[in-house]
């Protein structure tokens, strides 16, 4: 960055004074009025804000691996994991520990520096908690940065991972509180921000996003990226999904999302978040490059790298490299030491 421009301390675009503070507890007008601006001025303002803070041409890259598949007894409207629709997936049971050592392993030779182990439960019983403890003892000593996604967790488990070597640990808000029911009725909004707050006190980072293009509006998008913002403090990593629709599931044949719309939803993300890395997460498959390259314009520095989500398709490793040499990107360096 040059002296320049460093010493800007506030964008004036579109009629708006934009910082790059976070944007805890503004107004929802002040979101939507960003939302608004024409696209041009959203993605200048989001460039801007990124520099402040990041490298724009690195961009962290994490594997997914889904440790414990399918016969979810939760109704998440979107997920084809859910034993309540009939998506056709292969369930498994939990994986043994050497298939996940042997996954985090290949995942590390390709470049991934976070290993992230998805199941699927409402939340895991203490005694299934314990070979998924093992699991990140052993893939944190890979030299990996570790994550997991186990749904609610009760007392003292977050603690537990903690002391395993767990350093992320995912559980999106979704949506907006008001949108919420349409799509989970098994499980309330309180109760992810509760284990939410479990999570920060246990003294894990936070990832935490939504998935968008569920029928939801512009302003639902608006608040959903507020709710995040005002998190405190904000999260670390904030996934934003474009849903994938599978047959089957209840949200499957929703109105697709606009990709402009999407855009500015990355663009609005990095702007209340201006510190956290935005992960462009499942819906990439649906993207063009050309889409894709203006995500990460607009602020987004994450992606999941790999084959395979955790039930659906990614990209895969060699159709993200072949990007990346493109538009001169570069993987970021893990903060993990060996
Ligand atoms: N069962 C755990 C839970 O619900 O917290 C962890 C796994 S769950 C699959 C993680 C997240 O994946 C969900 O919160 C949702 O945001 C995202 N997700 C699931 N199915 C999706 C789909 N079809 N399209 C986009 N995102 C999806
Ligand atoms: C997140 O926000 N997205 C990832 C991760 N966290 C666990 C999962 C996406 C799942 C997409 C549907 C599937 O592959 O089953
Ligand atoms: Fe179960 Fe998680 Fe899917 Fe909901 S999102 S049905 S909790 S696996």
């Amino acid at each position: 960055m040059s002296a320049s421009e460093q010493q800007i301390e506030k964008l004036e675009v579109g009629g708006m004074s934009i910082d790059a503070e976070p944007w805890a507890g503004r107004p929802l007008e002040d979101v939507e009025a960003l939302f608004d601006l024409p696209l041009n001025d959203l993605l200048f303002a989001a460039q801007w804000v990124h520099r402040r803070r990041f490298d724009p041409s690195s961009v962290q890259v994490s594997t997914l691996l889904s440790i414990k598949t399918g016969a979810c007894p939760e109704d998440c409207a979107y997920c084809p994991q859910s034993i309540r629709f009939a998506t056709g997936i292969d369930t498994h049971d939990l994986m043994p520990l050497d298939e996940v050592k042997a996954a985090a392993a290949r995942a590390k030779a390709a470049g991934a520096t976070r290993f992230c182990m998805g199941a699927s439960y409402r939340g895991p019983k203490d005694r299934q908690l314990e070979p998924i403890l093992d699991m990140i003892r052993e893939v944190k000593a890979l030299g990996l940065e570790t994550c997991a996604t186990l749904g609610l967790l009760r007392d003292g488990q977050a603690e537990r991972l903690a002391d395993a070597g767990l350093d992320y640990y995912n559980h999106n808000l979704d949506s907006s509180e008001s949108f919420y029911p349409k799509v989970i009725t098994t499980r309330t909004y309180a109760d992810r921000l509760e284990t939410l707050g479990r999570v920060r006190s246990a003294g894990l980072k936070v990832c935490c996003g939504g998935i968008v293009g569920m029928g939801e509006s512009r302003r639902d998008r608006a608040e959903l990226l507020l709710t995040l913002a005002s998190l405190d403090p904000q999260p670390e990593s904030v996934p934003i999904n474009r849903l994938v629709q599978v047959p089957g599931t209840p949200l499957d044949g929703a109105d697709e999302l606009d990709n402009f719309e999407f855009l500015r939803t990355i663009a609005v993300a990095r702007i209340l978040m201006p510190a956290s890395h935005v992960r462009l997460s499942a819906g990439r498959t649906d993207f063009s490059e050309e889409m894709q390259a203006l995500c990460f314009l607009a602020g987004a520095n994450s992606i999941f790298y790999g084959e395979k989500l955790l039930t659906t398709d990614n990209p895969g490793t060699e159709a993200d490299d072949r990007l990346f040499s493109r538009l001169g990107l570069r993987p970021a360096q893990s903060a993990q030491q060996p």
